[in-house]
């Protein structure tokens, strides 16, 4: 009997959302970073065995919104709350909840979908402060299952799935074999960009950035993908700082995000950026949409 299922994972930002989504399928799907606010959009990926395929749902981190482009991300992580087959709710491995997290309690009270647990970062504890934080959160709602884990080392994580495959139900393979993700390349290829200017910029110029690939088409005659993208900034003054001295700044960000496109496309990349600046645009419906940050997607 084939088993199918889908599985959305949320909490607070910068847990490990996008590290465990992208342990279990083997692959860099979601980008990820140690500044917060990283994952924008659901990003669905796919493990397909001979006996079972799971859906994973990463979503954005959910946190106090001060703009529409948080709100969007809010709603997103929000929206699959009651329309899946289990949540797994991810926490940092700390004995005080904080108030993030009592708001995500509160919200996982108003729908019925079986949460599972998963205290991840286990690697920066000791053992036995495990089993406390275990007890915190135990006490506050009754959940399916609680599983300590590091998505970083892949540790236990085989017990998150064998939580997971509690909550599967016989099914049809909703996407074929093979296929692990739903996002379009052009869009994986946006997202690798935007990951570097979150890795080498800092303070507020990296969040207010949105990456568009503008072309993206084999050179003729020759195995080489020739992509034209622009980094969109939100503030005049952030524009020096993303080119750099010299293009110092927009020269390290275009080699690591080739390297990493290169990878991901297994063929030769030519890359080429150019930088924008659109005011303020987080708070307009206008430039979200255009940036492909949809409310209705
Ligand atoms: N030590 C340790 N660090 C981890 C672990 N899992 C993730 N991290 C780090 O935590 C940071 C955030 O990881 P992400 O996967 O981007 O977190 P996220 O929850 O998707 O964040 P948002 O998309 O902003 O909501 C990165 O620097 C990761 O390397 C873990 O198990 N142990
Ligand atoms: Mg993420």
């Amino acid at each position: 009997m084939f088993k199918s299922g889908f599985v959305t994972i949320i909490g607070r930002p910068n847990v490990g959302k996008s590290t465990l989504m992208n342990h279990f399928i083997g692959k860099k799907v979601a980008i990820m970073s140690n500044k917060p606010q990283t994952t924008r959009n659901r990003i669905q990926t796919i493990l397909t065995t001979e006996k079972e395929q799971i859906i994973f749902i990463d979503t954005p981190g959910i946190h106090k919104p001060k703009h529409k482009l948080g709100e969007h991300m809010n709603q997103m992580a929000l929206s699959t709350f009651s329309e899946v087959d289990a949540l797994l709710w991810l926490v940092e491995p700390d004995q005080k909840v904080g108030a993030g997290d009592l708001f995500i309690i509160e919200k996982l009270k108003e729908i019925k979908t079986p949460v599972i647990l998963v205290i991840n970062k286990m690697d920066l504890i000791p053992k036995n402060e495990i089993l406390l934080v275990m007890d915190a959160y135990r006490k506050l709602y009754a959940f399916d299952d609680i599983v300590p884990v590091s998505a970083l080392k892949g540790e236990n994580s085989e017990a998150v799935l064998d939580a997971v495959r509690k909550h599967l139900l016989e099914g049809p393979m909703f996407f074929p074999e093979g296929m692990v993700t739903d996002q379009p390349e052009k869009q994986l290829v946006a997202e690798l960009i935007r990951e570097k200017t979150l890795f080498f910029l800092k303070e507020e110029v990296p969040h207010g950035i949105a990456v568009v690939v503008e072309s993206f088409e084999e050179r003729e005659g020759q195995p080489i993908l020739e992509i034209h993208a622009t980094i969109v900034c939100e503030k005049k003054s952030h524009k020096p700082i993303i080119l750099g001295k010299q293009g110092q700044m927009i020269k390290k960000i275009g080699t690591q995000a080739r390297k990493d496109i290169q990878n991901l496309l297994g063929t030769k990349v030519h890359l080429e950026l150019w930088v924008k600046v659109k005011d303020n645009w987080r708070d307009s419906e206008f430039h979200l949409k255009n940036y492909g940050y949809d409310q209705n997607q």
